[in-house]
């Protein structure tokens, strides 16, 4: 029972004693120092990684693994998304085919294209169509083989923005002549000619 009242009696001053053992240890708050919500000068913790810019994401690869693509008579379009991105975009040419490629800048004020071929080698490449008059690129093509190539676009320097490239086929096949055509010889001068005329029709 003495000890039940002799801590009854004692515990008043603990409590005093820690209170006060607190306050002597609490760090004072800085006079005129301005508190912000999560750092406060108790805290001493740093600021976390959410309030860092994220990194600039990019719609199209620079490599032949590129999910970007474009076919004669289609458009697509892309953003140059920082100073040294490269887009590309694969497109199948047929051999003896001529081909017209324009680049036209939408937010990207001066593109730059070139034309990589299938293992990303460097073949051809334009950046204005007119300089100081029409930074806009254009390209125009004939393969020597029938494949896969690239369409490469760049911003001038450090520019970046929205584009759009197209591609139109510029010259068809010529067709073939169809089979079983006959050519006539009405011959009313000097027989001695004649011969020449029949030379003529079998080269044709
Ligand atoms: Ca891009
Ligand atoms: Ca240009």
């Amino acid at each position: 029972m003495s000890q039940s009242c002799a801590s009854n009696d004692l515990f008043p001053l603990q409590r005093i004693h820690r209170r006060i053992h607190r306050t002597r240890f609490r760090r004072p708050t800085a006079p005129g120092r301005p508190t912000t919500p999560g750092r406060g000068p108790t805290t001493g913790r740093r600021p976390t990684t959410s309030s860092l810019a994220p990194a600039p994401s990019d719609d199209f690869s620079a490599d032949i693994g590129t999910t970007g693509s474009i076919v004669p008579g289609g458009v697509v379009t892309g953003v140059v998304n920082a100073p040294a991105d490269s887009d590309w975009f694969a497109i199948t040419f047929q051999a003896g085919r001529s081909y017209t490629i324009n680049l036209n800048g939408i937010s990207l004020s001066d593109p730059i294209l070139t034309i990589r071929d299938s293992r990303g080698s460097f073949l051809v490449d334009n950046d204005d169509i007119n300089p100081n008059v029409n930074l806009n690129s254009q390209l125009q093509f004939t393969p020597n083989a029938s494949g896969t190539c690239f369409l490469d676009v760049r911003g001038f320097r450090s520019l970046t923005g929205s584009y759009q490239p197209q591609v139109e086929e510029t010259t068809q096949s010529t067709p073939l002549p169809q089979a079983g055509f006959q050519i006539d010889i009405d011959c009313t001068g000097e027989p001695r000619y004649l011969p020449i005329f029949q030379a003529a029709a079998a080269r044709w």
